[in-house]
């Protein structure tokens, strides 16, 4: 089989083909289908609306349209063992989730004609904590807890924007690429926005720009944002994940 096969993976063998390898090489994302199963989608979200006081079927209370938790509250751990077997077959080394976990990310309905409206376009970590060279985080993932359409809150995404990124940040020779911002020709017009269901996972390179988008379908969105680190300081930094199809080609 074309593909990529998990070896030594210890949950169910995770086969990407090389057309999804290939379109996370030009795109930047993957949406991976059923990444956790109902039970723990609904475990999850009952903890979010808990602890965030949200009704996920309330409707448009005229506040901030997107809720990002505290950065005291991440939810702990979940069954990771597909996002992480998907993460492998996409980077070519084991990642981890922090003990933290990740950070619930919640937008709130409000009311409107239905139609897809990015805001706040931006790449994690900048401009602090990302640079073109990974500091081990090498994968976002954005795991949805509620379906999500087109226009009701869907993540929005830079299709191919991460080879952008990294052009323009290793053009002039500064290996850290910091403070170089989000290039030229990328902005909110050349976002698409990535529908799922819930419990599907958007798995993003570590340089591609993204946003939020409006929610107008009458129910709060619920995802939560979880890093992924490699678990080998030197893997990130390598000459296979640097010209490996899941990263840009440019030398640096
Ligand atoms: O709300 C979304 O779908 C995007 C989330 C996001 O941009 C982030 O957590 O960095």
């Amino acid at each position: 089989m074309i593909g990529n096969r998990i070896e030594g993976s210890k949950s169910e063998t995770v086969v990407l083909s090389q057309e999804e390898l290939d379109a996370f090489s030009r795109q930047g994302f993957l949406l991976l289908k059923g990444a956790i199963d109902a039970h723990e989608t609904q475990t999850l979200r009952a903890v979010i609306e808990k602890t965030m006081g949200c009704d996920c079927d309330g409707t448009d209370k005229g506040g901030d349209s997107c809720l990002i938790a505290p950065r005291e509250f991440r939810v702990a751990p979940l069954k990771q063992e597909r996002i992480l077997d998907t993460a492998r077959a996409l980077v070519g080394f084991d990642c981890r989730i922090l003990d933290e976990g990740g950070c619930p990310v919640l937008v709130v309905p409000e009311r409107g004609q239905e139609c897809f409206v990015p805001f706040n376009l931006h790449i994690d970590g900048y401009p602090n904590s990302v640079s073109l060279l990974p500091d081990r985080r090498c994968l976002i993932v954005l795991l949805l807890l509620t379906d999500t359409g087109e226009f009701g809150g869907a993540t929005a995404v830079a299709p191919g924007g991460h080879r952008k990124v990294f052009e323009c940040w290793s053009k002039d020779c500064d290996r850290l690429g910091y403070n170089r911002g989000i290039p030229n020709g990328i902005s909110l017009e050349s976002l698409s926005p990535v529908a799922g269901r819930a419990g599907d996972a958007i798995l993003m390179h570590y340089l591609l720009p993204h946003a939020h988008s409006r929610n107008f379908s009458g129910h709060t969105r619920v995802a939560i944002n979880i890093p992924l680190f490699a678990v080998s300081p030197d893997a990130c930094h390598s000459d296979a994940f640097f010209r490996s199809p899941s990263n840009c080609r440019c030398d640096v």
